[in-house]
């Protein structure tokens, strides 16, 4: 019996789940029979043959749409497998790949001046369509999930089920409390959520089905039900952490009538409704960003290799624990109040230059300034400085990092080397936990990490449904590029 997560009375409920799960599975199969069976219209066969027997569920709306991508792809490669989309320079192969097109994510799509577009939604967009909490006004995580995974706007039923079925599947097992015990409580929380993540592979349905010998077609269902019962419980795993870590090794039991996002704001710790809000807005914001981040890029690089969602997702949340990606978060709120205790309290204009120059002139970055592809101020800091501005009333904090949205901008331009001088998202994440009342800096990576899961384990499910390829890019020596430079 597991010793963390919900209590008898759902774990019960999470059993009975299950069998309709089973049923689901049997369900799937179906219609994935009847589309290499050409039938068409399977949606229509398909609620012809409910008839009311089998749940509608997640996993058969996906299993509808993955026909006409994967013909889609098919004959993108068959018919047009030699149209070249990108080139590659010299600077490029030295430096991180910037902007070669080599890799195809279905989920999102970055605009550099536009932002992010979530299968075809920017953020005010979600914020506003997606559906909400009762009596919220932010959108759910488990919509954002519906949406990356099957790129249909989900209505309140389509939510309603995801929070059914991840609480079904939330308890941590023992073996995963045992492990996290062991690991000391100075061990990052990052380090200790990859960890978690990992010690859980032992009960991946992906690698089970692979030995036993499953079907190439078949990849994508075992990856699914991997991806349900991981995403279910990285709350869970993520609150055992911070309780285990600050807070006493008190923990709160989840509250089985909350949402994804809700239950893991209340199994932190921080009760009011307007955290839960934050929480879920946070959640959504953070979990998608094309492919080619190191968090997405990590992911979906080891899960070609035919890697569980496990292995994949904690080699993802490796990478996130860098502080030129995710780790940013933290960085900022420690340049800030480091900034504030330096100059004792909220500083004026001038302080705040000198502070920022002396920064770069030591040889350091700004945390939470620049990006890799965005050229402009990311839509992310916009939301949360939105929530901010409804929210945080007179904030000292918050009114520092104002300030510092007029004042980086100009000096990194002045200094000529970012390419992008504008806030990212982790220049106004910290500002909001921390007012809630996270204090804990280093915890601020594990929300990230919770929030990109949605977006890479549904390009995982992705991945194995369109049978993308191991990946093995050709690198060469300086050698070799000096050789190419002669001729
Ligand atoms: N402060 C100082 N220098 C910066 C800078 C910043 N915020 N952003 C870029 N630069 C420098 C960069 O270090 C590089 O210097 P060198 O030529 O000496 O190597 C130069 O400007 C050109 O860099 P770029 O082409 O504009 O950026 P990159 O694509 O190489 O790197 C970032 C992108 C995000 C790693 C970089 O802007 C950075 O280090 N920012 C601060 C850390 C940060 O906020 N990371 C979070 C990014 C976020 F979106 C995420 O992934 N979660």
């Amino acid at each position: 019996m597991p010793r963390f997560g919900f209590n008898k009375n759902t774990v019960l409920a999470g059993k009975i789940f299950n069998i309709f799960n089973i049923l689901n599975l049997i369900d799937t199969t179906i219609i994935q029979m009847l589309y290499f069976l050409s039938i068409e219209s399977i949606e229509g066969i398909f609620s012809n043959l409910k008839g009311g027997i089998f749940m509608a569920s997640l996993k058969e709306k996906f299993a509808s749409k993955l026909g006409p991508v994967r013909d889609q792809v098919r004959t993108h490669i068959k018919e047009h497998g030699d149209v070249k989309i990108s080139d590659v320079t010299v600077a490029q192969a030295y430096g991180g790949m910037r902007g070669v097109k080599c890799m195809v994510t279905e989920t999102s799509a970055l605009d550099p001046f536009e932002g992010i577009r979530f299968r075809g939604y920017n953020i005010p967009q979600l914020r506003e369509k997606l559906p909400k909490a009762p009596g919220g006004k932010e959108p759910l995580p488990e919509g954002i999930f519906y949406l990356l995974l099957t790129g249909e706007l989900p209505n309140e039923e389509d939510v309603q089920d995801i929070t059914n079925e991840w609480r079904a599947r939330s308890a941590l097992p023992d073996y995963l409390i045992d492990v996290l015990n062991a690991i000391p409580n100075d061990t990052h929380p990052m380090t200790q959520f990859s960890t978690g993540i990992l010690t859980l592979q032992k009960d991946s349905i992906f690698s089970q089905k692979y030995r036993e010998g499953i079907s190439k077609m078949e990849y994508w269902d075992p990856m699914f039900e991997d991806v349900m019962n991981l995403l279910a419980k990285l709350p869970a795993i993520a609150s055992y952490i911070y309780r285990k870590s600050y807070k006493n090794n008190e923990h709160i039991p989840a509250d089985p009538n909350l949402d994804w996002g809700g239950n893991f704001a209340h199994m932190v710790g921080i009760e009011g409704e307007e955290f839960k809000e934050l929480m879920r807005l946070y959640l959504v914001l953070h979990s998608d960003h094309e492919g080619g981040n190191v968090s997405a890029h990590t992911t979906h690089l080891v899960g070609s290799a035919l890697s569980d969602a496990y292995y994949s997702l904690s080699a993802g949340m490796n990478g996130l624990a860098g502080p030129l990606h995710g780790l940013a978060n933290q960085e900022v709120l420690r340049w800030v109040m480091n900034l504030m205790e330096e100059l004792g309290g909220v500083p004026d204009k001038e302080q705040l230059t000198k502070y920022c120059w002396d920064t770069l002139n030591s040889g350091q970055v700004i945390p939470g300034y620049g990006h890799a592809v965005l050229r402009q101020t990311d839509p992310r800091y916009v939301a949360q400085r939105d929530f901010a501005l409804k929210h945080l009333g007179e904030d000292d904090i918050f009114t520092v990092v104002s300030a510092l949205y007029d004042i980086v901008p100009p000096i990194l331009e002045e200094q000529g080397k970012a390419k992008n001088p504008w806030p990212n998202v982790d220049a106004h994440s910290g500002v909001l936990l921390l007012h809630y009342g996270v204090t804990e800096y280093d915890f601020y990576t594990v929300f990230f990490g919770a929030s990109r899961a949605i977006g890479v384990l549904s390009s995982l499910i992705w991945d194995r449904a369109l049978g993308l390829a191991i990946e093995r890019p050709k690198s060469v020596t300086s050698e070799w590029i000096a050789e190419q430079l002669k001729g």
